[in-house]
């Protein structure tokens, strides 16, 4: 059976730089090609138009089209599906991913939609396009909701996919993997494991911890000799130049990141990234040390919030500021680059609190960094209390996810100060970057500030009038200049033409 996959990821280009590869969509397409069956993919980068996508969508002649959504990119999800059933009723719809997986009851509103599938979507997919092809019925299937005549058939959830190793390499194939990995410079993603234990509250993993209890272990990895063997075969097929594990907490359990590291030394010598938390590094140098070793060039880690009673108590992240500093300093000992992450807008944050985060990230000078304006996802402890305290504006599109507005009106936070702090993050990282660099140029940014009294905004006026000034100066150079080249011109053009009446 043909299956068309469908994947929004509007306005992802310009933010990332490039197209980029999704496990998700990967390891159900692998599990629907072992199976016998035609996967093939949509890869949405801008807003859809009725027209293209539908043709589009009938050049594939597709049975069932299975959309991919996060919360932010759902409302396409929602818009094509309405655009199919219309034009193409035979076509199946089915939507899975982070979004129908955390507000089922959201995206069952949709009237479009045929079905939508919570969690993970190997088996379930599978199972609903056997059916479909050998005309059974397709209302029972676990994971499922499924829209009958009579409203939604919500059936339960079966157990997690205990050992990952039973499932095949994720499809790279289906995305144009050869062009992906060209426009991300060889960095390839890969997905060690499912599931982190942390509570965090802005976070989805809590809400699925409890939506899968009695479900089997939620944190899972795979064998080292599982990432290994995909590793070559990778290797064999592309010209892979970085590993990038996209696990949120790659090394949670210690003795499998350590016997990992020992035979990924022992085999392969690309360098890797992967995320971490500072609790699962902090002091332990025998780890870092072999993450070193093995190759491990980089680090993500989330800060989130400088300031630690916001860090601790509304975000429910323990570590404190001096944990955060050993835990830079051992890293960098071992040559590791440090990334942090960071949110500004959060419920009860202040023009104060954001100016630690950016104290906080200015002195331990990561590598880069990234930011993001806290958005508040379904199924999160944050969601529910902004919702309670009546803080969210109202329903929202979701397209502009990647700007410096927020979608709360922050009682403690105007939205001209939250913009002004995100410029300031803004010229955080573009510092950072002068100082990886540049670092003469960056210490002498450094210097003019001091002098300034540490004012960036007056930094920013004088350096904008230094280069207005310069520019006006080229641009009076050049109105001096442009006279006198004109007269040369055609006293040239006079005499080329002497010349040629001469010559007849
Ligand atoms: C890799 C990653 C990315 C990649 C790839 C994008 C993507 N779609 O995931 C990049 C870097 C592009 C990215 C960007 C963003 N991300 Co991101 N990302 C992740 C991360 C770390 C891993 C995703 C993954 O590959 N998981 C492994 C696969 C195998 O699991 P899965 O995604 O759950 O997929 C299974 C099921 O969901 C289901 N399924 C998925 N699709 C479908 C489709 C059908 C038809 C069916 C039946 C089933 C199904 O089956 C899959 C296999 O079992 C997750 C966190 C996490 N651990 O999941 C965050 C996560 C998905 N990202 C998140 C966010 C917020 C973002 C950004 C908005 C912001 C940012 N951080 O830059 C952007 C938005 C991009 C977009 N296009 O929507 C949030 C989403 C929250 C939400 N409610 O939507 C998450 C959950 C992080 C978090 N804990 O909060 N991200
Ligand atoms: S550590 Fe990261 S992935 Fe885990 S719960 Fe917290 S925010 Fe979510």
């Amino acid at each position: 059976m043909r299956v068309l996959f469908v994947y929004p990821d509007i306005g992802g280009v310009e933010h990332y730089g490039a197209r980029k590869y999704y496990h998700g969509i990967g390891y159900i397409a692998a599990v629907l090609k072992r199976a016998g069956h035609t996967a093939s993919l949509l890869y949405l980068m801008q807003e859809p138009e009725r027209e293209a996508f539908l043709a589009q969508v009938r050049a594939q002649a597709p049975a069932v089209v299975a959309f991919s959504a996060t919360t932010h990119q759902y409302p396409a999800v929602e818009q094509c599906a309405a655009w199919l059933k219309e034009a193409m009723p035979e076509v199946f719809l089915i939507a899975g991913g982070t979004h129908p997986t955390l507000a089922p009851e959201m995206v069952a509103r949709s009237p479009a939609l045929d079905a939508l599938c919570v969690g993970e979507g190997e088996l379930p997919l599978l199972e609903l396009v056997e059916r479909l092809e050998q005309g059974k019925d397709v209302s029972g299937i676990e994971n499922l909701w499924v829209r009958r005549p009579d409203g939604w058939r919500r059936n339960p959830l079966r157990p997690l996919i205990q050992s990952l190793d039973e499932l095949p390499f994720a499809d790279r194939e289906i995305f144009d993997f050869d062009a992906i990995l060209a426009a991300n410079a060889g960095w390839v993603d890969m997905m060690a494991g499912r599931g982190c234990p942390y509570r965090c509250s802005y976070c989805c993993n809590p809400g699925l911890q409890e939506r899968y209890r009695g479900l089997g272990r939620y944190v899972r990895y795979r064998s080292v000799e599982n990432i290994l063997a995909e590793t070559e075969a990778l290797a064999e097929r592309y010209p892979v130049r970085v590993l990038n594990f996209q696990d949120d907490t790659f090394t949670l359990d210690r003795k499998w990141t350590l016997a990992f590291c020992e035979a990924y030394a022992a085999r392969f010598r690309f360098p890797f990234w992967i995320n971490t938390r500072v609790e699962r590094i902090l002091d332990d140098e025998e780890l870092v040390r072999a993450l070193a070793r093995a190759g491990c060039a980089g680090v993500r880690i989330g800060l989130e919030s400088g300031n630690e009673h916001m860090r601790r108590e509304v975000l429910k992240r323990g570590m404190t500021n001096e944990e955060i500093r050993r835990a830079f300093r051992l890293l960098r000992r071992y040559g590791l680059k440090v990334y942090t992450c960071n949110m500004l807008g959060l419920p009860g944050e202040t023009p104060e609190m954001i100016e630690e985060t950016i104290a906080l990230n200015r002195e331990l000078a990561p590598d880069d960094l990234q930011f993001s304006v806290f958005y508040p996802y379904p199924m999160t402890e944050l969601y529910d209390r902004v919702v309670r305290e009546g803080l969210l504006k109202g329903e929202r599109t979701l397209w502009g996810y990647y700007s410096p507005e927020s979608v709360l009106e922050l009682p403690t936070l105007t939205p001209a100060q939250l913009a002004e702090k995100y410029r300031r993050f803004e010229r955080l990282k573009a510092e950072l970057h002068l100082r990886r660099r540049h670092p003469w140029r960056y210490r002498l940014r450094r210097v003019a500030l001091a002098m300034l009294g540490g004012d960036e905004e007056r930094l920013q006026g004088v350096l904008d009038f230094v280069r207005g000034r310069k520019r006006g100066k080229i641009r009076g150079q050049l109105k001096g200049i442009l006279p006198k080249l004109w007269t040369f011109l055609c006293i040239m053009i006079h005499i080329g033409g002497m010349w040629e009446i001469s010559a007849i």
